[in-house]
């Protein structure tokens, strides 16, 4: 098929094709500014945003996407190439796709270019949200003290050069301060990232900034800045250059990034926006008092069931999640961990059929039109492990409850650190720590408590004789056996105790 490039001026030769914008762009502003255009953003919350500027009366909210880091250019570039414009295709369950032209992102800044027009597009009055995805690490935040990391090289830059800031907190420092110097209105400060609590998070880890950077300007904020916590949810795994061909093959679209996604998706906002906020509920995401049951049922179960699968896959020599879902014992160890280990500390959640949230998230999972890489879901589990599954960990420990497949995952991962699968192929590891853990990997092979004494993403757990007992032997068994025989060994062991 003859394909075109995707940009505003042929965006109604599309139409019939894909479902595109029908709402006037050039009448949309910008009531939101967001940090991280990358897929999961442009699969979540601009969809919804999309969704919500078709319904008249809405213009105020368009999104100005921002990117942040050097490493985002491409995107900010294609972004810029295309006016925004972008193709969101979900990966249904039967393999069919389902294709839309996504147009709320009407604006666009790359930070490092022009820090000061991100700063003033932050402080701007038309401002009513800045919503960030900049991931579980990118909230500064030390495991082993608890607080924010102030040895950050970047943070030591922001607090040295407050005009040309280059993390999170430099720039939304600078903004705020604006508005206060103006004599504006508050915003609301809203994460969208996989972190418990992420509202509180963020408002904690900004406070702690601010209060070295701009100490004047912490009362202002605690009075006119909100902090909305929220879960979201949808697998996005990276696009594949398959993807842009056969998007351009099939549709005829020359899209140099669009996203893919499964066809699932959920948001679940704190209703707490100082000054407005999109009516995101008439499009599908809920608003509630008190998100914190979602969000640990989801990082607890969906994003640690993710590393679950991704690291003893990744061992194994997997390259795909549906592939590890498809592995008999992994998929039982899975379940195994979700019901003994999870499920108790979770209490209960009301309204919320946990069993059936379990059965849909292997469902999920499996879809084998997804493809969701396993690099993908390996990559930062530094940062993702102290969230996703050491919460967990640590409320059994308290009760003495089990941590047999918990310890199991870690001594895996000890062992994927060490940078070759079982088949003695190389693994790439893709993480703000990887010459550390490879490190203390290496170290683990004669002593594996090593691994632990990484007080940065365990805390204190080498202390829990308990949790080093039962890692240490998975650690070895691992080593003698593989995860094979020790997935079922470990699984069998579970149902003659049931
Ligand atoms: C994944 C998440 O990054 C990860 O490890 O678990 O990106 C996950 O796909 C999303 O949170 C789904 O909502």
């Amino acid at each position: 098929m003859e394909s075109m490039k995707l940009n505003a001026q042929n965006l109604s030769k599309f139409e019939g094709k894909v479902a595109v914008p029908t709402y006037d762009r050039s009448l949309v502003k910008t009531g939101i500014v967001h940090v991280g255009i990358g897929g999961f953003h442009r699969a979540h919350e601009a969809l919804y945003t999309d969704q919500l500027l078709h319904q008249k009366g809405n213009e105020a909210w368009g999104i100005c996407g921002v990117a942040l880091l050097d490493f985002d250019q491409k995107i900010y570039n294609t972004l810029k190439d295309q006016d925004g414009l972008y193709t969101l295709i979900v990966k249904e369950l039967d393999g069919s796709l389902t294709k839309r032209i996504i147009g709320s992102i009407v604006e666009y800044l790359f930070a490092p270019e022009n820090p000061a027009v991100v700063i003033e597009k932050m402080a701007s009055l038309d401002t009513k949200i800045v919503t960030l995805t900049i991931t579980e690490g990118g909230y500064n935040y030390n495991e082993a003290t608890k607080q924010f990391d102030f040895s950050n090289p970047l943070v030591q830059h922001d607090l040295a050069y407050p005009l040309k800031p280059k993390t999170i907190f430099g720039y939304l420092t600078q903004a705020l301060k604006l508005r206060k110097e103006r004599g504006q209105k508050g915003i609301a400060l809203q994460s969208c990232d996989n972190v418990q609590g992420n509202g509180h998070m963020l408002q904690n880890m900004l406070m702690s900034f601010v209060e070295k950077a701009a100490p004047s300007l912490l009362e202002w904020i605690q009075k006119e800045v909100s902090f909305p916590n929220s879960m979201v949810d949808r697998i996005t795994p990276a696009t594949s250059q398959i993807d842009i061909i056969n998007l351009k093959e099939d549709s005829g679209i020359d899209d140099q990034w669009p996203v893919v996604c499964e066809p699932f998706k959920q948001w679940v906002i704190e209703d707490h926006f100082v000054a407005g906020r999109p009516a995101w509920e008439k499009v599908g995401a809920q608003f509630v008092s008190d998100v914190v049951p979602y969000e640990k049922m989801k990082l607890s179960l969906l994003n640690a069931g993710h590393s679950v699968l991704g690291i003893l896959g990744a061992l194994k020599g997997y390259a795909t999640i549906d592939e590890v879902v498809g592995d008999d014992g992994i998929n039982n160890f899975l379940k195994f961990y979700m019901d003994h280990e999870v499920t108790p500390i979770l209490g209960d959640l009301e309204g919320v059929d946990l069993e059936k949230y379990k059965e849909s998230l292997l469902q999920r999972f499996g879809n084998i039109y997804i493809k969701d890489q396993i690099d993908r879901i390996c990559s930062e589990t530094s940062a993702k492990l102290p969230i996703f599954v050491l919460p967990t960990v640590n409320a059994q420990l308290n009760e003495n409850g089990p941590v047999q497949f918990a310890a199991f995952v870690i001594a895996a991962w000890a062992i994927y650190s060490l940078g070759v699968d079982e088949n003695g192929k190389s693994l790439i590891i893709k993480d703000a720590l990887a010459d550390v853990l490879n490190k203390k990997a290496i170290e683990a092979k004669s002593d594996p408590k090593q691994f632990l004494s990484i007080e940065s993403v365990f805390g204190d757990l080498k202390k829990s004789e308990t949790f080093v007992a039962a890692y240490s032997k998975s650690y070895h068994d691992i080593l003698k056996y593989g995860i094979e025989k020790c997935v079922v060994d470990l699984n069998d062991k579970m149902l003659n105790k049931i």
